[in-house]
């Protein structure tokens, strides 16, 4: 069995216990983790033994959650310097250097997407977001720099309140914010001018996987006639849809909802924790990308585009080094 190194494992339980939250820090976070087993690797220096070692941590790191894309879009992205036919030295610095590139392309296509978004913000607007989102944050921040933004509704989100997060991200920027229990979205959004939430995965026919929630909000929104905008980095779009693969959704533990004393006293109740729902496309009417902003039926033309190399090897059956599956068994 294959030892990593202690930071890698910190990184993989950070991930599962949801330390690290939110599909491109979780992204990010993965990168980093390959990065640090190619530096960390202390076995003979022969890339197919390299190969072998760098997909474990690969498979580590992939079955730590289930459903945002790019956590495996990261991996993948890390993984491919693998393919190229180089020396040992040679392949550990491609990895090293691709990680660093995956996490340097991400944190720009988080500020492209705030100038862009900003521009989509009409002037006092009064704006909802649900959950905690960098990159719906990032576009707020960025309206409201430019004096666009009058107030911001924020969710908690239950369970898991990352609704605090963002209320204490938005605050430290100077937004003023109003956190709101989840189930009164329906009830404010009369007062609401545009929602923008964040995304964990999006399909190749446009849909919107998100925290859990995101679909009520979007129902209200469409009822009320409010805009909804998707921030999204273009490694949240999902190559496996576009062969038919379904995004799995992941439930977490019923403790995460209520004590555990309270399920052990009621033992014919049932407690579900998904953590996250499906919006259909016809409820967003943009998605806001670095690569700019595009009607959600346009996600297929981004995945052509940006993941035209894995569409290939999907298409062919070829599997890469690293399975696809592995992806959706954690
Ligand atoms: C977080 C969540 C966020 C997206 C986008 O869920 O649903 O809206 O991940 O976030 P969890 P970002 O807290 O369960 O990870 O824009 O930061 O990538």
């Amino acid at each position: 069995m294959v030892r990593f190194h202690e930071k890698i494992l910190e990184i993989a339980e950070g991930i599962r216990t949801m330390r690290i939250r939110g599909a491109g820090k979780i992204a990010r976070s993965a990168a980093e983790a390959l990065k640090i087993a190619a530096e960390t690797y202390s076995g003979e220096p022969d890339p197919e033994l390299f190969r072998k070692y760098m997909n474990e941590a690969a498979k580590l790191i992939l079955a730590t959650r289930p459903t945002a894309v790019s956590l495996p879009n990261a991996v993948y992205y890390v993984m491919y310097a693998l393919e190229s036919n180089l020396g040992f030295k040679e392949l550990r610095e491609a990895v090293i250097a691709r990680a660093e590139e995956f996490i340097r392309n991400s944190l720009e296509a988080v500020r492209k997407i705030g100038e862009i978004g900003a521009r989509r913000i009409k002037q006092d607007s009064v704006v909802l977001t649900h959950c905690h989102s960098t990159a719906a944050a990032t576009v707020i921040i960025t309206a409201y720099k430019m004096g666009k933004i009058r107030k911001v509704y924020s969710t908690e989100t239950r369970p898991f309140y990352q609704g605090r997060i963002t209320a204490r991200h938005l605050i430290e920027a100077g937004v003023p914010v109003v956190q709101v229990p989840d189930s009164s979205v329906r009830y404010i959004m009369h007062e609401v001018d545009q929602v923008v939430v964040g995304a964990d995965t999006i399909a190749s026919n446009g849909a919107l996987v998100n925290k859990v929630g995101t679909s009520q909000v979007t129902l209200a929104a469409h009822e009320a006639r409010v805009r909804v905008f998707v921030a999204a980095e273009t490694y949240k779009f999902s190559p496996m849809t576009v062969i038919g693969e379904l995004v799995p959704i992941e439930y977490r533990d019923p403790t995460e909802i209520v004590p555990k004393e309270w399920i052990d006293k009621h033992p014919n109740v049932t407690v579900l924790n998904p953590a996250f729902d499906v919006t259909p496309p016809e409820y967003i009417d943009a998605i806001i990308t670095e690569e700019g902003v595009i009607p959600p039926q346009a996600a297929i033309l981004i995945l052509m585009e940006k993941f035209g190399w894995a569409l290939e090897k999907i298409k062919q059956g070829v599997k890469q080094s690293v399975s696809f599956e592995d992806s959706i068994e954690g």
